[in-house]
């Protein structure tokens, strides 16, 4: 009997560990299955005012609305700069982009400019079981100086944690004008090898400045170099034909290539960075969206990239992969108007303000230089809210390691996931704000823009920088469109924020002001 009973008693043991093991087992599966897919929408140079459910009322982008209706709607929320490069710098590293003097819009021709051993948000992901993936703009540089686009083009993107990539080199308006996936140029012909240069021109190869007569587009300043496809461009480019890209093409290239890239990702958590290419000049809208606004190419432009989210999201839906997918959505710097060529959007722009209420725009140290549309979304996970917690790109990177389990940190990204999902207002206290290599410090509702040499205004594109000689402070909360220079009458709070801003920025040779207390 007594043995009978041990036999018993051991199978049940044996089977009780059997089934805890199992079921161990099976949630670890559950749980990497259920990580969250990661996807960042980051536009370019898509204002404030340039959305809808931000308060536009002569553009509509129901696809975007979506988003931030149903998700978190950030009413300040921030990119690290005014400018493309150091933009996608801060938010991929985590890391301010004034702490790498290289971190500045780049010529095509620019080598990688994140180091290979850094941390960013892909590799991070990657280490948690992501598959990692980049479709569209790029603009930090690629190999170590002076690239073979024949050859295989690297360090890049898949060096500093894409698994996958399928870019663009720098900007639609700059050389080389072709796609390049995993490191290759698509399409290459070999008998057609491509050449670059930003410093001069090749041999017997027209230019937008000597040949008006063979471009399309008409150039305002700057891009009167190589003319592809009938528009003029920044650098000069010969061969490599059959690459180049058709400009009206790429919004639906690269959507294909972002579809392609979730599909070929379903077995494991993925991370997609959708870099998307508008409504960066040249505004080229394929056929289906051209009038579509009534406000020329970059309205059209603002209407098809809406388009291409609102595809790109049913498609999600259908994949059934919507409930478990985080959807970031923002832009990496202000808005331009005339950004440098003659294409309706100044006379055709009639009522729109694509910077909002703010001051400034891209390029400018002043709010709407920064302050850029800024959503969270994540199905039956984030309730619809608008959260005017001051939140800023750079912490996705400690955001998001926190979202997947992991610890990685760095000392600039502050990990707020809950702010991020809603959950809590607890924003940032302080955010150093960055335009064109210049520097300034926000403090809760405070700004303090140090004094700047250089012109208060950009003529060319029509917009202030923000410098002055002068110390500038503003108080947000009521003076949301910087008109109101506390600067003498708030000494007390100035010389708090430039000690503070002193303490933060240490000595760095970007910085081309002194500060000095009042
Ligand atoms: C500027 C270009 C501008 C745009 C910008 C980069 C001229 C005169 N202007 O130098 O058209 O390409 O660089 O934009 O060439 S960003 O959004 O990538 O930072
Ligand atoms: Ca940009």
């Amino acid at each position: 009997m007594k043995s009978k009973n041990t036999i018993f008693l051991i199978l049940i043991t044996a089977l009780s560990l059997f089934t805890a093991c199992n079921q161990k087992h099976k949630s670890q599966t559950t749980n990497e299955k259920q990580k969250p897919n990661i996807i960042i929408i980051y536009t370019d140079d898509l204002g404030y005012g340039d959305v809808s459910a931000y308060g536009a009322t002569e553009i509509k982008t129901p696809n975007i609305d979506k988003l931030a209706n149903n998700g978190v709607l950030f009413t300040d929320g921030h990119t690290t700069s005014s400018t493309c490069t150091p933009s996608r710098y801060g938010l991929l590293t985590g890391t301010y982009p004034w702490r790498n003097a290289k971190a500045k819009i780049l010529p095509g021709t620019a080598p990688l400019i994140i180091d290979t051993l850094q941390q960013t948000i892909p590799k991070m992901l990657r280490k948690n079981g992501y598959r990692t993936g980049i479709v569209r703009k790029w603009h930090l540089g690629l190999g170590t100086g002076r690239v073979n686009w024949n050859k295989k083009i690297t360090p890049g993107p898949n060096e500093v944690g894409f698994d996958y990539s399928f870019i663009m080199a720098a900007t639609q308006d700059r050389v080389p004008t072709v796609y390049i996936e995993n490191s290759k140029v698509v399409g290459l012909e070999k008998n057609d090898p491509i050449e670059i240069s930003y410093s001069k021109n090749f041999e017997g190869e027209p230019t937008g400045k000597d040949n008006p007569e063979l471009t399309r587009m008409k150039w305002h300043h700057g891009h009167n170099n190589s003319i592809v496809n009938g528009i003029p461009r920044i650098g000069f480019m010969k061969g490599g034909e059959k690459a180049k890209w058709i400009d009206e093409n790429m919004a639906d290239t690269f959507l294909a290539k972002a579809k392609q890239f979730v599909q070929n990702s379903k077995n494991k958590p993925f991370f997609l960075y959708y870099a998307m290419q508008q409504p960066h000049v040249p505004r080229t809208p394929n056929q289906r969206f051209v009038g579509k606004s009534g406000m020329g190419p970059r309205g059209d432009v603002i209407v098809e990239a809406d388009w291409c989210i609102g595809n790109f999201i049913r498609f999600l839906k259908k994949e059934n992969l919507l409930e478990n997918t985080l959807i970031i959505f923002s832009s990496d710097n202000g808005p331009v108007v005339n950004d440098g060529y003659f294409d309706d959007s100044v006379e055709k722009l009639g009522k729109h303000t694509p910077s909002g209420i703010f001051r400034g725009g891209k390029y400018s140290l002043f709010e709407a230089g920064t302050r850029v549309p800024f959503n969270v979304y994540w199905k039956g996970k984030t309730e619809p809210k608008v959260s005017d917690a001051l939140v800023c790109q750079i912490d996705l990177f400690s955001s998001l390691a926190e979202l997947v389990g992991s610890n990685a940190k760095t000392s600039d990204s502050k990990p707020m996931i809950d702010v991020f999902l809603g959950k809590n207002n607890n924003a940032r206290k302080e955010l150093v704000l960055e335009a064109t290599s210049r520097t300034a410090l926000r403090q809760g509702n405070w700004i303090m823009i140090p004094p700047h040499n250089g012109p208060a205004l950009l003529k060319a594109v029509n917009i202030e920088t923000g410098n002055s000689k002068e110390y500038q402070l503003y108080n947000l909360a009521d003076d949301m469109t910087q008109h109101k220079n506390l600067a003498d009458s708030e000494k007390k709070k100035l010389n708090e924020i430039i000690k503070e801003f002193k303490k933060i920025r240490g000595k760095t040779s970007r910085e081309s002001t002194k500060l000095e207390l009042k």
